[in-house]
């Protein structure tokens, strides 16, 4: 009988923790190499430390435990361990070879980082193209190196538009697209409505569909229901949507904000801040089809609101202006009838 693998401890999330709350790198990264040492698998450490611990983060933001600055502190510890064990992993000289990036404007490259790392350790050869990865980027380095297929990571459900841009793109160069991350369903619906080639929940997922992908895919057929038109219109009007809708949310909540004076997490900055994210999601749930993928968002931005004091009915106001401006967009006002 063979041992099973040894596992990430509860102790090992402690240290680990506490070097990230000390934005101390180098403990972080002596913790995950210890585990790695005692024989612990490259996945189980990203799993049981880095991902383990980015949850953490996330919660603690979202409860105003955090400042979006700590979030950023910790996220750069854990992406700087990641990279560092990466340089003990060596890009194999054979293997399929895929292209691993986010979609434009994703700046949650972590993922990413996690997902290419876990390709290359398990034989795959992985060009890693980051955070944001513009469409004319993604087509270049398709062209460039002709991968077996291309693996996008989305955790923003604000970006799935933008995924629908990215798929299109890498299915007009014939290239297999695999999506992951955040801002799919964990059945692939979102995904498989996207017109990906495949939707996958992890990366070991995705190295165990590789053999079943086309070689050649078609040209992405066009989305051509009621809300997709929607969608694109309120995507070319996201800017002046997002801006109308704040100015009517605050003018009814008889918000004031002193300028200069108010701090980057006042729920009164974050609600401008993240009108953009709400339009985006709308137009994304408009696009594949899912409601869910609105009322997430929604649901998000009112826990993060009260937990920083917002009155009880800011979301609820902003979702009356966001209806009230998008009057000639019937899906949309239906959809935010019925969120
Ligand atoms: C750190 C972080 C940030 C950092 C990112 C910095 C960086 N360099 O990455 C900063 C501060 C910039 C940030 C900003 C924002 N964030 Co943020 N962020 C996070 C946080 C806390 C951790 C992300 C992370 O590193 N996860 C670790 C990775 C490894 O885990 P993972 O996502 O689970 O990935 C695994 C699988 O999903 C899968 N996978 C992922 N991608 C792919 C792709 C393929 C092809 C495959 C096969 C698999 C796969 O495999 C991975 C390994 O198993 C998450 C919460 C969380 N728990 O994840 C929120 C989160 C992603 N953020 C969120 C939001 C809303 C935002 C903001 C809009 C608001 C904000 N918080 O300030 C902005 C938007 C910025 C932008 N335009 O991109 C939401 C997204 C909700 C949604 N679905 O829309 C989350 C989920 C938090 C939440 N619950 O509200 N964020």
């Amino acid at each position: 009988m063979t041992a099973a693998p040894a596992a990430v401890e509860g102790a090992d999330l402690d240290a680990y923790w506490t070097a990230v709350v000390d934005a101390d790198e180098r403990a972080a990264h002596a913790t995950a190499a210890a585990a790695l040492d005692r024989g612990v698998p490259l996945e189980e450490v990203l799993r049981g430390l880095v991902i383990a611990s980015q949850r953490r983060v996330g919660e603690l933001w979202a409860g105003n435990g955090w400042t979006v600055a700590r979030e950023h502190a910790a996220t750069a510890i854990s992406e700087s361990v990641v990279r560092r064990l990466g340089e003990a992993v060596p890009m194999p000289a054979a293997g399929p070879l895929l292209t691993v990036g986010c979609v434009e404007r994703e700046w949650h490259a972590l993922p990413a980082l996690v997902v290419a790392l876990t390709l290359r350790a398990h034989g795959c050869r992985v060009t890693y193209l980051g955070a944001s990865a513009s469409r004319d980027h993604l087509v270049s380095a398709i062209l460039d190196t002709g991968p077996r297929a291309v693996l996008l990571s989305a955790s923003l459900n604000s970006t799935l538009p933008r995924v629908r841009r990215q798929v299109e793109a890498v299915r007009g160069t014939g290239t297999p697209v695999v999506l992951g991350g955040r801002a799919l369903d964990s059945r692939g619906v979102r995904a498989q409505r996207l017109g990906a080639t495949a939707y996958a929940c992890t990366p070991e997922d995705a190295l165990a569909l590789l053999p079943s992908l086309p070689v050649h895919v078609g040209p992405a057929g066009p989305l051509r229901h009621p809300g997709a038109v929607e969608a694109r219109s309120i995507e070319a009007e996201s800017d002046s949507i997002s801006r109308d809708v704040v100015v009517a949310t605050t003018a009814r909540l008889g918000v004031v904000r002193e300028h200069g004076t108010t701090s980057r997490d006042d729920w009164r900055v974050l609600l401008s801040t993240f009108a953009p994210h709400v339009v985006d999601c709308l137009a994304g749930a408009l696009l594949t089809e899912d409601p869910t993928v609105y009322s997430e968002t929604r649901d998000w931005l009112a826990g993060v609101l009260s937990g920083r004091g917002a009155a009880p009915a800011a979301v609820t106001v902003l979702e009356e202006a966001l209806a009230q401006r998008l009057h000639d967009h019937p899906e949309a006002v239906s959809l935010l009838g019925g969120a």
